[in-house]
């Protein structure tokens, strides 16, 4: 029988919808997954096993996925035998410690003494060990925020993204303990098959993220800016540079980081560019 890879994705919450639609952009198609425990893939030798995230690591430890797409902040948790092999640039978020607004808050030796909820105790233990601070910490499992309110706790350690559940809570966000995305993440123990099927797969899902990360763009430019210009466009290896029909000028092609993007265009357009296009790319090969 062939040899299939199990990838573990979290069946609902935060991290699902992002992992499907990674793994569809990868090639890898499954019907129906939200009812079901697994599914195969259609046209790759994948499995996709839906659990909750929290559980994932222990399942990889024990080789019942061999892979999985999880936050780094679980894997940091929960302290099993996994790697990650590459961060998935979604789901971006940071554990952090925070106090009621009106604390006067003077470093992290505040918490000496302290009582702290979180569900991250594991990580809040080595934080608080490496600041040398002693405190209690309670761990609960949901609405840590409301712990300080309720007289539970003088703080918490909790995950933040955009930071409106401290502000409604009448929490700040005193220390960033980690940052933390989604990540592929792998047990310990694959096979020869298995290992190719993996690469296989970072393979694609790198090809993925480096087009979700870049843009093609063309531009036509007198051909005396043409030098100024390359110096602007950071290209993969340079900018593909062909004559216009209107005599003295040239078309550009190459290709931009979204992220330099806004500042490229800038530049481009002081540079003498014109009739800029900018389009998104499918798939780009690593
Ligand atoms: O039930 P299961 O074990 O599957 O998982 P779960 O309940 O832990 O999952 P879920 O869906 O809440 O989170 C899954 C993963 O998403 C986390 O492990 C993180 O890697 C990532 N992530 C990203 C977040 C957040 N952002 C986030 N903001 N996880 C939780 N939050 C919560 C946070 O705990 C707090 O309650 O959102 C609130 C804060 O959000 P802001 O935007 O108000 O700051």
């Amino acid at each position: 029988m062939e040899e299939k890879l199990k990838i573990a994705v979290q069946k609902s919450g935060r991290l699902h919808d992002g992992s499907i639609s990674l793994l569809k952009e990868c090639g890898i198609r499954i019907d129906n997954g939200r009812d079901q425990l697994i599914a195969p893939a259609r046209d790759f030798p994948v499995e996709v096993l839906f659990l909750r995230n929290s559980d994932i690591p222990q399942y990889l430890e024990d080789g019942v996925a061999d892979m999985a797409i999880l936050g780094e902040n679980v894997v940091i948790e929960k302290q099993k035998q996994v790697e990650v092999v590459e961060k998935l640039g979604f789901s971006r978020c940071r554990l952090s410690l925070a106090v009621p607004k009106n604390t006067e808050y003077t470093g992290p030796e505040w918490f000496k003494n302290r009582k702290l909820a979180t569900s991250y105790p594991n990580t809040l233990e080595k934080y608080l060990e490496e600041n040398n601070i002693k405190a209690e910490i309670h761990e609960i499992s949901g609405s840590v925020e409301i712990a300080p309110n309720i007289g539970l706790a003088d703080g918490i350690c909790d995950l933040v993204s955009s930071g409106s559940t401290l502000f409604k809570n009448n929490l700040k966000e005193v220390e960033v303990m980690l940052r933390s995305e989604a990540a592929l993440v792998k047990g310990p123990d694959l096979n020869r098959e298995k290992v190719a099927i993996a690469d296989e797969l970072l393979f694609r899902l790198r090809s993925v993220m480096a087009s979700r990360n870049n843009k093609y763009i063309l531009l036509n430019a007198p051909n005396e800016k043409i030098d100024d210009i390359c110096n602007v466009l950071p290209g993969m290896k340079s900018p593909t540079i062909m004559p216009l029909a209107m005599e003295g000028w040239s078309s550009l092609h190459s290709v931009i980081s979204e992220k330099d993007f806004w500042a490229v265009i800038g530049k481009l357009k002081e540079n003498g560019a014109q009739g800029i296009l900018v389009i998104p790319i499918e798939k780009m090969v690593v």
